[in-house]
């Protein structure tokens, strides 16, 4: 469901008014796609967010408007609460109005996304590990909680860095990146947890650029590569088929204050955004759109530094990113995020002892 757009019908105040939006699909979880935005009487608010669900038609979209006048610290005033339920592709409206607040329609359209080869089902990433031998390893999750432990295929040498893992191939699962110590980029393709082969992206790579790893950063669906050069200057690679198309600049070069953690959907809008720390202890990350930062927004408050951040993955699968963590005990931790902030941490499973490295966070059956 594309929300294209926020019209005005009556602001019903003197002067302007300042709207806030939310909307969800389904039982989904709501999405904030105005926090706070001025729009008076007749004028239009664009939107251009997407939510998906797995099966079409029908789908009902619920949203709730509100609106402050006045200037800091205004209440905000309830307008509606409202639904449709929507069986065709095309636009659709909701209107929510209240008699003494104000008056809106929120348009949007439907479309298929999807008619053949994998449903649109979420799912919840699982947890990747390398033991010291080589051997690669992984914790299915459910609901956010461990279940037995898989190898996949055998120990792989020390020339290897395992680097994570993202869907190159676009068949729905992610697989698990590796680079040589020739600089050589290379994947393994990974069907229902097990390894399927082993491909190379592009010819070796410089050691002035560290591969951080992979996320879907321009939109389409398929993850990318992700880069660093030492400069501080952040760069992708966008993929298709497994193999790599270009190289794109995000932003200007950063701070050696900052460390790039990795990539992953952190405010739910589909498209992966990029997560920093900075030396303070503070969780960072970039909204990314369209492979081009947006904005820089801090995740709660500083950590300290008994706690690793390892990455991201969707781990109580709601379809937005988590922030996954280990503690200097060895016990594996995540934060739920849910419109790019921290809700409870909670734990995974018990302590893990050192013999074994956390890589991340990835769909791997
Ligand atoms: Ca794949
Ligand atoms: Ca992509
Ligand atoms: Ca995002
Ligand atoms: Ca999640």
């Amino acid at each position: 469901m594309n929300f294209t757009s926020l019209r005005v019908n009556d602001c019903n105040e003197i002067g302007t008014c300042d709207w806030r939006l939310s909307c969800a699909l389904g039982n989904q979880q709501e999405t904030e796609f105005i926090s706070n935005q001025e729009a008076n009487t007749g004028e239009t608010l664009p939107i251009n967010r997407i939510l998906t669900q797995a099966q079409f038609p029908p789908v009902t979209v619920t949203c709730s408007a509100w609106e402050h006048d006045g200037g800091i610290g205004a209440e905000w005033e309830t307008i509606q609460t409202g639904s449709v339920v929507a069986s065709t592709t095309g636009p659709h409206i909701i209107r929510l109005s209240n008699s003494s607040e104000g008056d809106v329609t929120v348009n949007l359209v439907a479309e298929l996304i999807g008619t053949t080869g994998q449903p649109l089902t979420l799912s919840t990433d699982d947890v990747l590990w390398q033991h010291v031998s080589g051997q690669v390893h992984y914790w299915p999750i459910r609901n956010g909680q461990r279940l037995d432990g898989i190898n996949i295929a055998g120990p792989v040498g020390g020339e290897w860095r395992l680097i994570g893992s993202g869907d190159l191939n676009d068949d729905g699962t992610d697989d698990i990146l590796w680079q040589h110590v020739s600089g050589q980029v290379h994947y393994w393709p990974i069907r229902n947890g097990q390894r399927q082969d082993g491909i190379d992206i592009a010819g070796p790579v410089g050691r002035d650029w560290t591969l951080v790893g992979s996320g879907d950063l321009n939109g389409d669906g398929t993850d990318d590569i992700l880069w660093q050069h030492f400069s501080g200057q952040v760069h992708y690679w966008p993929i298709r088929n497994g193999q790599r198309q270009d190289g794109i600049d995000i932003a200007g070069p950063v701070g050696r204050d900052w460390q790039i953690i990795g990539s992953g959907d952190l405010n739910g809008d589909g498209t992966d955004d990029i997560l920093w720390q900075h030396f303070s202890g503070q969780v960072h990350y970039w909204p990314i759109r369209n492979g081009q930062r947006l904005d820089g927004i801090n995740i709660a408050g500083p950590v300290g530094r008994d706690w690793t951040l390892i990455g991201s993955g969707d781990l109580n699968g709601d379809a937005t990113d988590d922030i996954l963590w280990q503690h200097f005990s060895g016990q594996v931790h995540y934060w739920p995020i849910r419109n790019g902030q921290r809700q409870d941490g909670i734990d995974i499973a018990g302590p893990v002892g050192r013999d074994w490295r956390l890589i991340g966070a990835g769909g791997l059956d």
